[in-house]
């Protein structure tokens, strides 16, 4: 369990639950899900990630890594988001009882994918980082692979990357396809638990891309069940803002015209 020790006193003083999460970040997402879930109340404290609100000292002194997203729950400081999941539902209820942990593990391993190739198809849409906001963060952020991803991203990532990336991604879609093929309407099986919302906000993200969703039908039609509960508008789409959402859309279409968009990157043992 990933509980760390608050450094300041007035953090370990706040009671109830305070949520420090980003509206668009996948991991605050999964963590809001819960939320909605458990119908739990919190206090919400967004971080603007586009503005570099996670190189703030105090953040910082929130999460040590400058990362999204961080709880606090009664005084007691967590972080990484597949451990705070976990930590939200009562001990016997249905969204622990029915999760498959490997597949926890998995949506954890499956972030570093997701960010390069969220970076690559639709993020890259956004106006480019001035110098001047570049070089801040590599002075303010103490995380040395946050600053590094920054450096690659301007370099432009090399092709191989992304195609390792895809091929990753691809074989974690798959997987979750075999599993969902037996006609199981969640991932645990009959009921709705933590494996659903651990792996919501990856298909979500890679829908936007435009992920060839369309070879994974049972995954395609998961994805349309989990998306119905109330969970996901509250967690999700009520945290999207219409003029992203449609730089990101416009984005994905403009790279799929240019022949250039995610499809693009799958060899054929792939796509
Ligand atoms: N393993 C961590 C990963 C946290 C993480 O990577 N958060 C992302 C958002 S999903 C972030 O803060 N990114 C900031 C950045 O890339 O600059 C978790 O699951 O909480």
């Amino acid at each position: 369990m990933a509980e760390i020790q608050a450094k300041n006193q007035l953090l370990k003083n706040l009671k109830g639950i305070h949520l420090w999460h980003a509206p668009m970040s996948s991991c605050s997402q999964r963590v809001r899900l819960v939320l909605a879930e458990t119908k739990t109340i919190y206090e919400s404290h967004v971080i603007n990630i586009a503005k570099d609100e996670h190189a703030t000292k105090s953040y910082q002194a929130i999460h040590p890594n400058g990362l999204v997203p961080a709880i606090i729950i009664d005084g007691r400081l967590f972080i990484e988001s597949i451990d705070i999941i976990e930590l939200l539902p009562e001990n016997d209820s249905d969204l622990l009882l029915h999760r498959d942990v490997s597949l926890l593990k998995k949506a954890d391993q499956a972030q570093m994918d997701l960010k390069l190739l969220s970076f690559e198809f639709l993020f890259k849409g956004a106006p480019l980082q001035i110098k001047e906001d570049f070089d801040e963060f590599q002075v303010n952020h103490k995380n040395d692979q946050l600053k590094q991803f920054r450096v690659d991203l301007s370099n432009g990532f090399e092709r191989d990357r992304i195609e390792n990336a895809v091929a990753r991604t691809h074989n974690h879609f798959q997987k979750l396809e075999n599993i969902l093929s037996d006609g199981r309407h969640f991932l645990g099986g009959a009921i709705y638990s933590l494996s659903d919302v651990a792996w919501t906000p990856n298909f979500h993200r890679f829908n936007l891309m435009n992920w060839p969703f369309e070879d994974t039908p049972y995954l395609r039609n998961w994805f349309n069940r989990v998306s119905e509960r109330e969970s996901f508008e509250l967690a999700l789409l009520t945290w999207e803002n219409k003029d992203v959402m449609r730089d990101l859309n416009n984005y994905t279409r403009q790279r799929k015209v240019l022949g250039t968009d995610v499809r693009a990157f799958g060899t054929l043992a792939n796509f």
